[in-house]
């Protein structure tokens, strides 16, 4: 029995060309960095999905969490939940906290929501990608706000930086067209202490499992 707040994730993950060092634990693990909260790490198959999996998450995937009595999904709600926590992700006043909340739901609701789907295309090699105009579009609005500003919220990071972020950094995206302000936000926010040890923590993770050979 453990009272630490729990993340689950996957139990293997392909280690080359994979997304091993991009699962959206990461986020989570991540936030408890930030705001210094111990936390344990469970998996769940990814070949054989289990009714218990679906039951905490209904699309069979990850990340989700269980906090005492708290058993959440989405990697955007999980991190809500852990930003209200600990003023390192998340403002105390009333303004600071709107704007964070209104720049966590953009990053997934306006930039991810885009920059998945169009990945997805890329990578299936799909030979029309309808969503590129869609997506440069999105990018290019982010790189304007990013040449007049360090941070989504005020003068600090928050919880809106580590999402937006974390959804920049996807490889191919960062690849397509040239962003210097999101490159430089990207390589700002990655560069925290919390953002490497949570990474070198997913990577191990998935090293150990590769390793077996199961
Ligand atoms: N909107 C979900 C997306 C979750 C998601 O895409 N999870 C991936 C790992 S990053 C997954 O579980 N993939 C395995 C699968 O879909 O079977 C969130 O942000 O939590």
């Amino acid at each position: 029995m453990t009272d630490k707040l729990e993340i689950w994730t996957l139990d293997w993950v392909p280690m080359t060309n994979g997304p091993a060092g991009f699962v959206r634990d990461l986020r989570l693990r991540w936030a408890c960095e930030e705001a210094g909260i111990s936390y344990d790490v469970s998996t769940v198959p990814l070949a054989e999905k289990t009714s218990e999996h679906f039951s905490r998450q209904p699309f069979g995937q990850v990340p989700f969490i269980k906090d005492g009595e708290i058993e959440i999904f989405e990697s955007g709600a999980c991190l809500l939940h852990i930003a209200r926590k600990n003023e390192n992700l998340m403002p105390g006043d009333p303004v600071g906290e709107a704007e964070t909340l209104q720049w966590t739901i953009a990053a997934l609701n306006s930039v991810e929501m885009v920059s998945v789907p169009w990945w997805f295309l890329e990578i299936t090699g799909a030979k029309e990608n309808g969503l590129t105009d869609w997506l440069e579009s999105r990018l290019s609005h982010i790189e304007g706000l990013l040449s007049e500003r360090e941070w989504l919220v005020s003068d600090r990071f928050t919880v809106a930086d580590l999402l937006l972020a974390d959804v920049l950094r996807v490889k191919k995206i960062r690849s397509f067209g040239d962003r210097p302000a999101s490159e430089a936000y990207i390589q700002r926010v990655t560069d925290r202490p919390a953002f490497q040890k949570a990474h070198t923590a997913q990577m191990a993770h998935f090293q150990a499992v590769d390793a077996t050979g199961n």
